[in-house]
């Protein structure tokens, strides 16, 4: 079913328009449901492209991994199967380190911290994007990650068996390191995966818990704040070089005013999602001192790693955002 709209609809269309000016239709994948502040703020960026540049470029949002998958949807816009798509990058840590520098455990916990984080990498982020056909538009983080499970954990010992959904490989890291099981989930199939018990724990936010509804199969929520991923909306660089100047300078301005209105949103909602989760009756609390400090620790590890992994770009990186 997915892959017939795909070559149905993700083509980029041309036709022309009342004033004989060439128009362009994008349609945009996004992985995340309709009603997510990410998705709801893709459409408001569409329509932003839609008035400014006169209906010259439409851009058509199919939210909900409807047009391609989460996991898929890098590589489409990187090969032109679709012309513009938002993926949360550090589900591509394993292409590239630098893809997953706001996935380090307790690196960057707060949202100013995380946005410091963002500017000393964001430059070799957009050339690495670059690298890969791919032009960078704007970019917006979750709030931040807590923890979901099913029974109180105390400890990282409390975690030991217990069956994980990783949407990264720095969750996937985490569930080896707390001796759980990691299997991969996208968050369209979260919901079903924890009420067939495929899995009972993982890590993620406010946001997503509220979207999955995790209520119906989980009891907790640790508020740990442990770092903020981001989604970044790309577009395909052969696209983007058959627009024309005005046009991308519409697109340019439209995701300054995503990226600003994005944060302001994820901020906002932060603890709106918290309290929605302990009205359907889950326990939302911060994690113990001693869960905590064990977090901390696999933060240091995990920290080790990826400067070995990023080599001197990554510590670049790492060094101009903590002299902030
Ligand atoms: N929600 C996304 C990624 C980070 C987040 O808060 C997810 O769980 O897939």
């Amino acid at each position: 079913m997915r892959y017939l709209s795909t070559l149905l609809a993700a083509t980029a269309m041309t036709a022309m328009t009342a004033t004989g000016a060439l128009a362009a239709k994008w349609d945009m994948p996004m992985a995340y449901p309709a009603s997510n502040f990410h998705s709801e703020n893709g459409a408001k960026f569409a329509k932003c492209v839609a008035d400014g540049s006169g209906g010259k470029l439409e851009i058509v949002v199919h939210a909900g991994g409807s047009l391609f998958n989460g996991n898929d949807i890098k590589r489409a816009v990187q090969t032109g199967q679709a012309p513009i798509g938002e993926r949360l990058i550090s589900a591509h840590a394993n292409e590239n380190p630098l893809f997953g520098i706001d996935s380090i455990p307790f690196l960057a916990t707060s949202f100013d911290a995380s946005e410091k984080l963002w500017s000393a990498a964001k430059d070799k982020m957009v050339a690495l994007l670059d690298s890969q056909n791919l032009t960078y538009i704007y970019a917006v983080p979750w709030p931040p990650q807590g923890l979901y499970t099913k029974k109180d954990v105390n400890s990282v010992a409390d975690l030991k068996g217990v069956k994980f959904r990783a949407y990264n490989t720095a969750t996937a890291r985490i569930a080896e390191l707390a001796g759980m099981a990691p299997v991969q989930i996208e968050a369209a199939d979260l919901s079903q995966a924890l009420a067939t018990g495929v899995v009972d724990s993982f890590i993620s936010s406010g946001a997503t818990g509220v979207d999955s509804k995790v209520w119906e199969s989980l009891d907790h929520f640790y508020d740990v704040r442990a770092w903020l991923p981001r989604n970044i909306v790309f577009a395909n660089k052969d696209a983007w070089n058959a627009l024309d100047d005005a046009t991308r300078k519409v697109v340019t301005d439209c995701g300054d005013k995503a990226a600003a209105d994005g944060l302001a949103e994820s901020k906002q909602l932060t603890d709106g999602y918290l309290k929605t989760l302990a009205e359907h009756g889950m326990k939302v609390a911060p994690p113990s001192d001693g869960l905590n400090k064990e977090l901390e620790g696999f933060g240091q590890t995990m920290t080790e790693e990826w400067l070995k992994k990023a080599g001197p770009d990554g510590k670049a990186i790492i060094d101009a955002y903590r002299a902030m």
